[in-house]
């Protein structure tokens, strides 16, 4: 019999094989709009760009494939994609940009959702051909298993009509950004559908996705036609003045467990599916570090970035100790993880991966 190679309904299922990103070539992409929209006004980033120092590269890469190697010594099965040029310009009848971003982090890139994985629209120029990295994984994934749906969203074009202007001049500051944010005002307009993978999160048969930076309202409205037997939940989080990406503020661990970044907490009105459903959300512990380290377009809430393996284990960064601490009063067993040098490569431990297998079926949690 032909083998099941992709099957992934959430986030919490014990994993059994999974894509671990790769930092070769990794670029600091030039100024375009929604990269620059999320890069702080006071980063060491603005202004520079080229290709990530060599030894930084190193370094990602030897705590990237340790960390595939301690998967693999717990039994999963870790694939890694195959880097493309990243200095190659992408130009396009619509826009031009100097360079690509890398193949890190996957999670941005590719939603798995059960038997599936679909390639995001995403929203930075630089990130349009970084599906490509994941092709040849993709393709031997389709030869080998007979139900897998290898799917794409359109491509979108990204031309200027697809960015608030207001949001490109310099320092906004952060109390701007934040009314903005709370009034649902982000970067991108609703020209076309817009959305990066790492914006959804998966409960069986609910999908939660935030509207923010990388997601608009359409490409919310994209993922509910695309997925017609799920319901598909828009959230957002207003104390958030970069709003890209669920997964370092919204973060299931299990059935019935959420931590919730304590800085962007998900509005009262958003609780409703969750609290009549004995869901609990509990704040997140504090990062142990008070800066990102450098060259990184993440903030300290990586620390809550982490990848659970099964409903009772998961894995968290070495050095975060509060959020270690607080999973174990959780009931969690803690792998810690050195991941911290290579964040600057797009993220932590839920980044870094994007699923393939994990065991188990589509259940209905919200009934
Ligand atoms: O808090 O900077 C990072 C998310 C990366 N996927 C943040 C969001």
């Amino acid at each position: 019999m032909q083998k099941t190679i992709v099957n992934s309904w959430n986030e919490w299922d014990p994993l059994k094989h999974v894509i671990v990103g790769r930092a070769d070539d990794c670029h600091i992409p030039p100024e375009e709009p929604a990269l620059d929209a999320k890069v702080p006004e006071d980063s060491d980033m603005r202004g520079q760009w080229g290709r990530r120092p060599q030894e930084t590269i190193d370094r990602a890469n030897e705590l990237l494939d340790n960390f595939a190697s301690l998967l693999e010594k717990r039994g999963i099965r870790v694939d890694r994609p195959t880097p493309i040029d990243h200095s190659k310009p992408v130009t396009t009848p619509d826009f031009h940009t100097d360079s690509q971003f890398g193949c890190m982090p996957p999670r941005d890139v590719l939603l798995t959702v059960g038997s599936e994985i679909l390639e995001a629209t995403m929203s930075y120029r630089c990130r349009w051909f970084e599906y490509l990295n994941y092709r040849p994984l993709m393709q031997r994934y389709w030869e080998e298993d007979p139900n897998f749906r290898h799917e794409s969203a359109p491509k979108p074009r990204l031309t200027d009509a697809d960015y608030h202007p207001d949001y490109l001049s310099e320092k906004i500051g952060v109390e701007k950004r934040l009314k903005w944010t709370a009034e649902k005002f982000f970067v991108t307009t609703e020209e076309e559908p817009l959305f990066d993978a790492a914006d959804v999160l998966r409960f069986g048969r609910d999908l939660v996705v935030q509207h923010g930076f990388t997601t608009n309202l359409k490409g919310i409205e994209w993922i509910r036609r695309h997925f017609p037997d799920h319901r598909v939940h828009a959230v957002n989080f207003p104390g958030d003045p970069y709003p890209i990406h669920i997964d370092a503020t919204f973060t299931p661990l299990r059935p019935g467990l959420i931590l919730n970044n304590p800085q962007r907490r998900l509005p009262d009105e958003q609780r409703k599916m969750f609290n009549d459903n004995d869901w609990e959300i509990v704040d997140a512990a504090q990062p142990a570090h008070n800066t990102p380290p450098p060259l990184c377009y993440s903030s300290t809430w990586l620390s809550m970035n982490v990848l659970v393996l099964d409903p009772k284990t998961v894995c968290v960064e070495a050095s975060e100790v509060y959020q270690m601490e607080q999973m174990d009063k959780l009931g969690m067993e803690v792998v810690p993880v050195e991941l911290r040098d290579a964040y600057a490569f797009g993220g932590g431990l839920h980044c870094c991966t994007a699923d393939v297998y994990r065991e188990g079926g589509c259940e209905d949690y919200f009934p």
